[in-house]
């Protein structure tokens, strides 16, 4: 397959250091590069940080940091999370980099030109905290506070000049473009709220900002600031070397096929940001799929409210896989989720040590006894060999489909019950009762180490470092990961040499 993918995670504001909520739309974005990476596809996969705006600007001046300073000590903080997390993302933008800005200030001269962008004045309420303007019935008063009803932020007055980009013109073309493509905005529930705002009218809006400093500048007028998300978005196309139309990484890779974001900023990506770009006669990109958010107790974690969770914590508490396996498997893909200690470790337990760590080992041992680290030979499938097997060949559609359409839920489901399958099979076929009956004996061997090792591909997009220690058993090395080889039965060479591996997993021991 040499189908190009392209996926992006939110670039994320290096206003405070990164929590778990960034660390979980990284982890799924890694995900699905790693998927199609393996389904051999030529991937591209973008990750960064959002470096201008008044709320950077604010939060160095409370630590008495000049702005970029200040954004070079947090953004290495997010760029060395994107190592600890595993991610295998190609490139790292910085929103303060030279080929970003040549970007930014392109579109906008673009704009400009084809007659989008007035000049005008801009009155009503904004909030730093979300970076977004607020019409009056956005708003409501909380303790004695302005606050935005969605995010529930504050919100302040703002008066002053400003740039409009027209994007009432572009209420019915994108109306339009939702109709002809109807699974830009996913999941659906989100899709709708987002046809509804759109629907009820769209106003022109502001664009450039002028009471401080920190940002791009408007090429035609140096007293203006270019809007934080019109200058955020534009990464997606800068790191393809944008406005080299000609560049190989933009024929290549534009449209993107995913931006993965959280709800929380969809309407900048699923109706500002296709409205900039068919404005600009730039394609749009072909998906934005807006997750739900990771919540303590009730409430979206976030560096305001305090009920940040550190992903390093519980990194070195519990591992990296750990945690990647239950944010993946435990918050159901599209809704919110909590995070809970209890479960992490009875995912830890059940799953991965008891279902898939001990699996490994108890087949491999007992080959290593009877077969001393061979592959067997001469195997027959029998009727129940056929039927385990096969559930992989004739669900493989069912899985790709499943990642096209961001089902993680479906696709690990699957995993958990083949985990459950595999280990039923190697128990109900009792092979150390079959030791008088050579070729049954090799073949319930054959069929368990050919089921780890199809178990293993799966799991290597949400678990890679034990995939990969997994695969060592049959000495396939990551670059020879294919997915499409989970529907062959018959990979594993007779007489080949395998390979004991360590413990992967290690049991929570629990105190009650
Ligand atoms: O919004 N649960 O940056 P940001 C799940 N710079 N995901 C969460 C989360 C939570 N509790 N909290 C944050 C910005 N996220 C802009 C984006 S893109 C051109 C510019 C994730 O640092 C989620 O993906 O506030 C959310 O959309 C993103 O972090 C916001 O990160």
């Amino acid at each position: 397959m040499d189908e190009n993918f392209y996926i992006t995670t939110p670039i994320y504001y290096p206003s405070a250091k990164p929590h778990m909520g960034h660390a979980y739309s990284s982890i799924i974005s890694d995900f699905f590069a790693r998927f199609k990476r393996i389904q051999g596809c030529n991937v591209l996969f973008l990750t960064g940080t959002d470096e201008h705006g008044q709320k950077i600007q604010r939060a160095a001046e409370n630590k008495g940091m000049d702005p970029k300073s200040f954004c070079d000590e947090i953004s290495k903080t997010f760029n060395d999370l994107s190592k600890t997390l595993n991610l295998s993302n190609d490139d790292f933008i910085r929103t303060t980099e030279n080929r970003h800005k040549k970007s930014v200030t392109n579109l906008w001269k673009i704009l400009e030109k084809r007659n989008e962008i007035y000049l005008s004045k801009y009155s009503g309420w904004y909030s730093v905290s979300d970076e977004a303007f607020y019409s009056e019935d956005e708003t409501e008063e909380k303790n004695n506070t302005r606050t935005s009803k969605t995010s529930g932020s504050p919100v302040e007055w703002v008066e002053e000049e400003s740039y409009f980009f027209k994007l009432s013109k572009w209420q019915e073309p994108l109306l339009k473009f939702y109709s002809d493509n109807p699974k830009f905005i996913l999941p659906e529930s989100r899709k709708n709220e987002v046809i509804s705002f759109v629907k009820s009218g769209l106003k022109d809006l502001s664009i450039s900002r002028k009471s401080f400093s920190w940002g791009i500048k408007v090429p035609s007028n140096n007293d203006h600031i270019i809007y934080v998300w019109l200058d955020a978005l534009t990464n997606y196309i800068s790191a393809l070397n944008y406005p080299n139309v000609q560049d190989k990484l933009y024929k290549d890779f534009w449209p993107a096929s995913l931006h993965l974001i959280g709800k929380d900023i969809l309407r900048f990506h699923a109706v500002y940001w296709p409205a900039f770009l068919l404005a600009a006669d730039i394609p749009p990109p072909k998906r934005v799929y807006g997750h739900g958010w990771i919540l303590s107790g009730e409430e979206k974690m976030s560096k305001s409210k305090g009920n940040i969770l550190d992903p390093i914590e519980i990194i070195d508490q519990y591992g990296l896989d750990p945690l990647r396996y239950y944010l993946i498997k435990e918050v159901s893909f599209g809704n919110d989720g909590n995070i809970s200690q209890e479960k992490l470790e009875n995912c830890i337990n059940s799953d991965l040590a008891n279902n898939y760590g001990n699996l490994c080992q108890r087949v491999v041992s007992f080959n290593e006894k009877d077969f001393n680290l061979k592959i067997p030979n001469n195997y027959k499938f029998n009727k129940d060999d056929q039927q385990i097997l096969n559930t992989y060949s004739s669900n493989i559609e069912n899985l790709i489909n499943s990642i096209d359409n961001q089902n993680i839920n479906y696709y690990v489901n699957f995993i958990q019950e083949q985990l459950f399958a595999a280990n039923k099979y190697f128990n109900d076929q009792e092979p150390w009762r079959k030791k008088s009956d050579k070729e049954r004996l090799n073949s319930i061997l054959y069929v368990s180490l050919e089921l780890i090792r199809k178990i293993s591909i799966l799991l290597y997009p949400i678990i890679p470092e034990s995939s990969i220690k997994a695969l060592k058993i049959f000495n396939i090395t990551e670059d020879k990961i294919d997915f499409d080889s989970i529907k062959n039965h018959e990979i594993l060479k007779v007489n080949s040499d395998i390979n004991k591996i360590p413990i992967l997993f290690k049991k929570i021991i629990k105190n009650d």
